[in-house]
């Protein structure tokens, strides 16, 4: 389990190897490696993370989602679908309201439909905004953040499932559960 710092940090690392390398100055070779010595020092330079080899094999070995790796001093981003196989699928409560950051030209789809879960077994969902914002992020530079009526949508039967690092997994929610935020 880490710490809300630590979570910042973590999700501050997969963002610059995922979506901005440049933004961070980083260099990634064919496979998406840098050198993890060159990309602490960027990562400093840049956003001021305090970050040192032991924090980044710390963040990794204790995160229960594991969003980067590496391999003979070199790190990259992990994509997959990781989030999914680690949870434990027991229906669990959820707050009151969760997020889902996504991209505009889905907006339409989305409050005909509902979240669906497309190619994964489950919607994603984020504990909070700022989550959101980053999820959404993967898909549009200035994404859409629907706020969800989780509690209401799980006491009328939608599942929803333990959190981990700020995601919750649901089944479908339908587009009465979904508020646009402004
Ligand atoms: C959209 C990362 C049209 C949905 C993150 C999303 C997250 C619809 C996309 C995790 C729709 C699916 C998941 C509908 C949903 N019509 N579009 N009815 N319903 N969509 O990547 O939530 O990479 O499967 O808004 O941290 O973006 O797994 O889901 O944009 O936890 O480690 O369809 O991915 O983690 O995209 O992200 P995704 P997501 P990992």
């Amino acid at each position: 389990m880490l710490t809300k710092e630590e979570q910042r940090i973590s999700k501050t690392i997969s963002y610059a190897l995922r979506h901005k390398p440049e933004e961070f100055e980083l260099l990634l070779d064919d496979e998406g490696y840098t050198d993890l010595a060159e990309f602490i020092e960027k990562m400093n330079r840049k956003a001021e993370l305090g970050l040192t080899i032991e924090l980044v094999h710390s963040l990794l070995e204790r995160s229960d989602k594991t969003r980067w790796e590496i391999t003979q001093q070199r790190i990259r981003a992990v994509y997959g679908h990781s989030i999914e196989k680690k949870v434990v699928k027991q229906a669990v409560t959820p707050p009151k309201y969760l997020y889902h950051g996504t991209a505009h030209r889905f907006v339409e789809r989305i409050l005909t439909d509902g979240l669906i879960p497309k190619e994964r077994q489950y919607v994603h969902l984020s504990q909070d905004k700022e989550t959101a914002i980053m999820v959404g992020e993967r898909r549009d530079t200035s994404p859409i953040i629907f706020k969800v009526r989780a509690l209401e949508a799980s006491q009328s039967g939608v599942e929803f499932y333990q959190e981990l690092e700020g995601i919750w997994l649901s089944q479908a929610i339908a587009p009465h559960y979904l508020i646009i935020e402004e």
